[in-house]
């Protein structure tokens, strides 16, 4: 073997281990989400996500009116709170004037932290909406 072939040798290992590694280790491909909004409801095509893995929200309103999405903590009926509280308190939303009658949003998110059954939800806090039945639990594993 010359130093040449040798040298060529030595570099494709290289790039073969490095692709190797890469691919074990690289970021992960995004996972789709299609969330659909309706008076009164949320359909998610996945409830059960996993905490380090991308997530592509690709949030629709189908309904005749503004909703909006946020990935937050059940609140109780009749808990009285400020538009700033809920942003503030939810881990990602798209406001309401995003998702007019028709529009359809995307969203990129990934849960840091397991969530158990009951204590995180797909919601629509447009006044009176989720009494009316906007909400739709998930879990974090
Ligand atoms: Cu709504």
């Amino acid at each position: 073997m010359n130093k040449k072939t040798g040298f060529t040798l030595l570099t494709t290992t290289a790039l073969i281990a490095l692709s190797l590694i890469l691919s074990a280790c690289g970021p992960k491909e995004p996972v789709t989400v299609e969330v659909t909004l309706t008076e009164f409801g949320i359909e998610s095509s996945v409830s059960e996500f996993k905490s380090g893995t991308p997530y592509h929200f690709v949030i629709t309103n189908e309904g005749a009116i503004n909703h909006e999405f946020m990935i937050m903590e059940p609140t109780a009926e009749g808990m009285m709170m400020s538009m700033e509280e809920m942003d503030e308190m939810a881990l990602a939303f798209v406001e309401e004037d995003e998702l007019t009658p028709g529009a359809s949003q995307t969203l990129d998110y990934t849960f840091t932290e397991p969530a158990s059954a009951g204590s995180l939800e797909i919601a629509c806090h447009t006044s009176g909406h989720y009494e009316a039945g906007m909400k739709f639990p998930i879990t974090v594993e």
